[in-house]
């Protein structure tokens, strides 16, 4: 199967961007872009073909792709993301999307973050969290009426998205930290609860049957090669700074 990958390079605005759960830290622009770099390699080292877009130096958010659209193979929808600050980066990430797939648009009052939305096989679980509202759900659902999706609601309590709470790994297995999300929605998947010691270490990224992991999570590397997956290990320590992970700097869809 052909793989996509569509990633932006980083904003050398990224130190404004937005914060919700973690402090300020400066951010290392010329490690964050190497970092960033790396990141793609690994992609097309697992077999995408990456569309790097340019770097958008007005919006600090933009290398964060995934949060403004959510690819299927029947149709691409767009977010309006719940920072409006945001919303602007939309535009670009549209008009690439439009060669691939036809394309829909969440309005509002609904506000969705492609972080929030948990893929696996035909159920999408969707967060509602400070960014993702229940009309969102609502609209999505009706939108995605004809393709036999189930779309459930997943409450989203103490971190920024649903996924950075949970990653799917394939063949019904779901990595995640109980204690963020209302977890119940979850409960027919074999559920891999994180080591204690890394909370954060939900956003992992399955591609081509390797997970990407960043190098800071030492233990859930461990725990997944002790449970038989193949592990890529990456640093973007700078983007996490940003509140970022490893599903938020790609969109990946079938070619
Ligand atoms: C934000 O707060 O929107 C960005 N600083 C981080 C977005 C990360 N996105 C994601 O995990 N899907």
């Amino acid at each position: 199967m052909s793989l996509l990958a569509v990633t932006r390079e980083v904003s050398p605005s990224i130190d404004h961007c937005e914060l919700s759960f973690q402090g300020r830290d400066p951010i290392d622009l010329a490690r964050a872009i190497a970092q960033h770099q790396g990141y793609e390699h690994c992609l097309s080292d697992l077999g995408a073909r990456v569309i790097s877009l340019p770097a958008e130096p007005e919006l600090p958010d933009a290398v964060f792709v995934e949060d403004a659209a959510l690819v299927l193979d029947e149709v691409a929808v767009l977010t309006n993301m719940g920072a409006a600050s945001r919303r602007p980066e939309s535009k670009s990430i549209a008009a690439t999307l439009a060669s691939y797939r036809p394309l829909a648009f969440l309005a509002d009052p609904a506000t969705l973050d492609g972080g929030d939305v948990l893929r696996a096989e035909r159920s999408i679980f969707v967060g509602v969290s400070r960014r993702t509202s229940r009309e969102a759900i609502d609209q999505l659902r009706a939108l995605l009426r004809s393709y036999e999706y189930q779309v459930t609601p997943v409450a989203v309590n103490d971190c920024l998205h649903l996924k950075s709470a949970c990653s799917y790994l394939g063949d019904n297995r779901i990595l995640l930290n109980r204690s963020l999300i209302d977890w119940e929605p979850l409960r027919r998947f074999e559920l891999i609860d994180l080591p204690e010691e890394e909370p954060s270490a939900a956003n992992v990224l399955l591609l081509n049957g390797q997970v990407i992991v960043p190098t800071a999570f030492p233990r859930t590397q461990a725990l997944l090669q002790a449970r038989g997956f193949s592990i890529r290990a990456v640093d973007v320590s700078e983007l996490q700074k940003a509140e970022g992970g490893v599903t938020c700097c790609s969109l990946i869809f079938r070619a």
